[in-house]
């Protein structure tokens, strides 16, 4: 199996593996450790990464980038119809209300959901990793950010699906990086002393996540998130952009928001600009050739500036910092270390404001571009059978306080619990005893909405099905365990009816309340390593703990542990419908699957047939070189003029006739020519080889 980790950013992928040696971070085939979250579609295949951000501009209505926060995303939602305006390329209202981006690909108008261009990227990364490691990808750990909801985080799940990965487990992003960071430390407090507690800051392309995580030896534990989901790079970005709009706009009677491609280009630049300004806070140029109308644009802007018109955005910095050091109860003397890793991060104001709030120098003692594909990898490997790595168990949080609703056709006690607050142990399972006669239903929701920042309270729908009364016709007892899984998923994951035994009548009581307890085994979930299915071996086994000490808590139940032999209870396990929302269905699902793999069959056809047409052009121009040059003296001049001419043939040829043949064909031409060029090279080797003979022959005189 493999181990690794991706980590999808907004901007920019990053990929890591583990290998004998440890963990690394691995290049694309342009020697890039970094792929950028960009797929471009064409009218024979897809171009995704590097190839496709090559084609922002030129192709800017069917290149895709910018489409990680439209994950579980209706089109109706009011970030993606603020985000619709600023691209340039369409969405499109799917049939289920999602959002589907609109593009040009085999000439032919074609719309795919966000699963599937997220798939089409994944597919990409997974190539690289398969060529990394020189062997099949499935197995792998995914990045999300820490304030992902469900159906956001369903939606990575499906689109690593689509690209035939197996993804063992969503990571938050700040959860990666402390464990990256941790992992290594030889010196993290013992069990008994008093935790290290440390800041993690992460600022990306698109938003700004932080945790506090308090460690010690062989295991962490996140206290608390905060973030902006909609503070980033970008924006700061955006703010320049803005700014020579109505610069352009006085100097030069430039509407550069009526030209996607000079906007796009505007936007190019700008992001160039920004990095150097990091590095830099004298004045430095922005030049643009040939931008607009044929007119080239010069302007030119430093540090300060850069940092007024980003004021707004500036403020924003301190609010997680803040919130998250509240959230954790500590103060700030309590903080070990706060390390910040994400491009943003490099924005000297940027870590201004982060040491202000903390009063401590940050730390960049991690990869600010690849410690969360290495924390991801570092999950991977812990999560794999076949990899020996140290033990080192992650215990992370619940972002958004989860509500229970619970309603029966028939009677009409309608109730609700918080079943996970804020900050809750996470993956976690509790167990909520219910006594009903009949079946009823349950409604997850984050009961929070000024928190989310999503739309859409809503999580699922579950009904418990087959509940029946007892013989005697009083309720049953229904246990239901709910939890959210390693991904950070909630469900209503199983439930069972309690059948009562004779003589236990008088000791059951009909409790008006449901009971909600954490599973007995739950507690220890976080240390349980985690199968591949991404439940823990824990819940594998069956509900068996009805009349275990832990249900103390329920009278009835202590009255008959306490005084009697335990009483034998025969449990029943009942089906569960669950409705989940901007849930893919799995006949969707499957097809997205198998035309993924149709598309990765047509790239490779093109990839083939470029590749046998290169090869007659390259053999064109490297054999006419040689005719000139070394393969001069092996030829007569009539011969040497005679293949001249059909190479200049074969070359108009491959501009005009032969510019679109099947693979064939040029296969076909690539050997007529080289039956033509290898006689002349055979002589010519023949001519190399005969002085090294003499030389050889010399040396064993
Ligand atoms: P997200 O985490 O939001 O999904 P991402 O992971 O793709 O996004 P990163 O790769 O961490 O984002 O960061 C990219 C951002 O960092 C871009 O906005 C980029 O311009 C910015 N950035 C990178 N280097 C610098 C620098 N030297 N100075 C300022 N900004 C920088
Ligand atoms: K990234
Ligand atoms: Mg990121």
């Amino acid at each position: 199996m493999s181990v690794v980790g991706i980590d999808v950013g907004f901007q920019n992928c990053y990929i890591a593996v583990a290998r004998s040696g440890g963990i690394e971070t691995v290049a694309n085939e342009y020697s890039d450790r970094c792929t950028p979250a960009c797929v471009s579609l064409a009218s024979k295949n897809r171009m995704i990464g590097n190839a496709a951000k090559s084609q922002i501009i030129t192709n800017f209505k069917n290149t895709v980038h910018g489409f990680k926060k439209f994950h579980g995303r209706a089109f109706d939602d009011p970030f993606v119809q603020a985000e619709k305006t600023k691209l340039p390329y369409s969405l499109h209202k799917l049939n289920n209300g999602n959002t589907g981006i609109k593009v040009r690909y085999l000439d032919e108008d074609k719309v795919f959901t966000v699963e599937q261009i997220a798939g089409m990227l994944l597919t990409k990364l997974k190539e690289t990793s398969e060529s990394a490691l020189k062997k099949p990808v499935v197995d792998c750990v995914i990045s999300v950010p820490s304030f992902f909801t469900d159906a956001e985080r369903r939606s990575v799940l499906d689109a690593s699906q689509i690209a035939g990965l197996n993804c063992l487990r969503l990571i938050n992003d700040t959860t990666a990086v402390a464990l990256a960071y941790g992992i290594y430390k030889q010196d993290l407090p013992t069990p008994e002393e008093r935790p290290r507690n440390v800041v993690f800051v992460d600022m990306g392309h698109s938003s700004f996540q932080v945790s506090i995580t308090a460690f010690h030896k062989g295991k962490l534990k996140v206290l608390a998130t905060a973030f902006d989901p909609h503070l980033g790079g970008r924006n700061f970005d955006e703010a320049v952009v803005d700014f020579f709009c109505k610069e352009f706009k006085g100097k030069y009677k430039l509407n550069v928001r009526d030209n996607p491609r000079a906007l796009l280009r505007l936007y190019q630049e700008c992001e160039k600009l920004k990095k150097l300004m990091s590095a830099n806070s004298s004045d430095l140029p922005l030049n643009i050739e040939c931008f607009m109308n044929d007119i080239d644009v010069s302007s030119r802007m430093n540090r300060g500036q850069f940092e007024d018109m980003c004021a707004q955005y500036l403020m924003r910095v301190e609010v997680p910092l803040k919130a998250v050091l509240e959230q954790s109860k500590l103060s700030r003397d309590d903080i070990y270390a706060v390390e910040i890793v994400g491009g943003a991060t490099r924005i000297p104001a940027v870590k201004e404001r982060i040491t202000k709030v903390f009063c401590k120098d940050v730390s960049t003692t991690l990869n600010a571009d690849e410690a969360v594909a290495r924390g991801c990898a570092l999950q991977c490997a812990i999560l794999s059978p076949a990899f020996k790595v140290r033990e080192f168990s992650i215990t992370d949080v619940v972002p958004f306080p989860i509500t229970l609703r619970w309603k029966s056709p028939t009677d009409d006690g309608l109730g609700e619990c918080e079943v996970f607050g804020k900050n809750h142990a996470s993956p976690f399972s509790k167990v909520i005893t219910f006594h009903k006669k009949e079946p009823f239903n349950l409604e997850a929701f984050y009961s929070s909405p000024q928190d989310l920042p999503y739309p859409d309270q809503r999580i699922g729908f579950f009904s418990v099905q087959n509940v029946v009364p007892q013989p005697d016709g009083d309720s049953s007892k229904v246990k239901v365990k709910v939890r959210v899984n390693v991904h950070g998923i909630f469900s209503v994951s199983s439930a069972s009816l309690i059948e009562k035994q004779k003589g236990e009548g008088e000791d059951m009581q009909i409790e008006p309340e449901p009971v909600v307890q954490n599973d007995s085994r739950a507690e220890d979930q976080a240390k349980m390593q985690v199968d591949q299915e991404g439940q823990s071996q824990g819940e594998q086994q069956s509900e068996d703990n009805s009349s275990s000490s832990k249900e103390g808590g329920e009278k009835q139940d202590s009255a008959a542990g306490g005084s009697k032999p335990k009483v034998k209870v025969k449990s029943i396990d009942l089906p569960i419908a669950a409705n989940s929302i901007r849930q893919l269905d799995s006949d969707v699902l499957n097809n997205f699957v198998e035309y993924e793999r149709q598309m990765i069959i047509q790239d490779k056809q093109v990839k083939e047939l470029n590749d046998a047409k290169n090869a007659v052009e390259e053999y064109v121009y490297d054999l006419r070189d040689k005719l000139c040059g070394i393969y001069e003296k092996f030829i007569t001049e009539e011969d040497s003029n005679r293949l001249t001419l059909m190479l200049e043939d074969t070359e108009n040829w491959l501009y005009e006739d032969g510019e679109d043949q099947p693979k064939q064909v040029y296969e076909e031409k690539l050997d007529a020519l080289k039956r033509l060029g290898q006689p002349i090279q055979d002589r010519h080797r023949q001519h190399e080889d005969r002085p090294r003979a003499f030389e050889e022959l010399g040396k064993k005189v």
